[in-house]
């Protein structure tokens, strides 16, 4: 750690309040240079434990720059961690307000709901998948705090890896006798086809960026808790969205989910 306390309390704030105002700022780095990965996920903490002490609840986890697509989008090569709010969950085909948001994209995932606990160290792929009761297609909206979506990747872990809404539906499916590796996604906005690709784009398996986020949430004493959502990162580039758009995901086998920027 760097930062001290009330750094990380003031830096928390200013996210939260950018996320609230629908307001940008320049990266955090830009002032804390020094700041480790410790100092990221403390900010990021601080930010939850504020929305929470508000009185959101904790619903799930995301991962995030798990495709290639993604990291090249972004300019980034590591995995990043959030956790998700039911202030975040759209109901599906629900209207998303853009003027809530500062310059939301839409990012297609495959979404993982655990039937039991996940815990790390030493999770891996067949932990996963035993403890998944289903996937399900989810549409993650993100929204960068910071200004044109540029950011290194400690300031995105700050800003919660970008998280803003999401919303999951069609047909929940169970994994057994299921390769997620070779399941099609197809994102479309406003009837056209604007992205498409397979579950392995994430980090070869999707289940493997479940696995990284359990470990990483061990290290940390936490576990992901029976129940739980968990996005498992964008199989492809993220697309811009605004008032007026309808976007849609399909996931092979599972039906479908959208949202409506109003
Ligand atoms: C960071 C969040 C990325 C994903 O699925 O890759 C993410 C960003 O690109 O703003 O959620
Ligand atoms: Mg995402």
């Amino acid at each position: 750690m760097t930062l001290d306390a009330a750094t990380v309390a003031a830096l928390a704030q200013q996210l939260d309040d950018c996320a609230s105002n629908a307001r940008d700022t320049l990266k955090i780095t830009d002032a804390h240079p020094a700041m480790d990965w410790d100092d990221a996920y403390a900010v990021q903490d601080a930010m939850r434990a504020r929305q929470i002490g508000r009185g959101a609840r904790l619903v799930g986890y995301k991962a995030g720059l798990t495709s290639h697509a993604k990291m090249r989008q972004m300019g980034v090569d590591t995995p990043v961690f959030g956790y998700l709010l039911d202030v975040h969950a759209l109901p599906d085909g629900a209207a998303c307000k853009a003027a809530e948001l500062i310059h939301p994209k839409v990012e297609p995932e495959i979404v993982f709901v655990l039937g039991r606990e996940l815990k790390g160290p030493g999770c891996h792929i067949g932990a996963v998948l035993a403890a998944t009761e289903f996937v399900i297609p989810g549409i993650e909206v993100i929204d960068s705090r910071y200004r044109d979506f540029k950011f290194d990747l400690k300031s995105v872990i700050a800003d919660n890896t970008s998280a803003a809404r999401f919303v999951v539906g069609g047909r929940p499916l169970p994994v057994s006798g299921l390769d997620l590796r070779t399941a099609g996604v197809v994102l479309e906005r406003n009837g056209e086809a604007v992205a498409f690709g397979a579950g392995a784009a994430v980090l070869g398996h999707p289940a493997a960026a479940v696995a990284m986020l359990a470990n990483h949430l061990a290290a940390r004493g936490e576990s992901i808790a029976a129940g739980s959502l968990v996005l498992s990162g964008g199989i492809t580039e993220a697309v811009a969205v605004k008032a007026g758009d309808n976007v849609t995901l399909r996931l092979q086998e599972a039906g479908s989910t959208s949202l409506r920027f109003v």
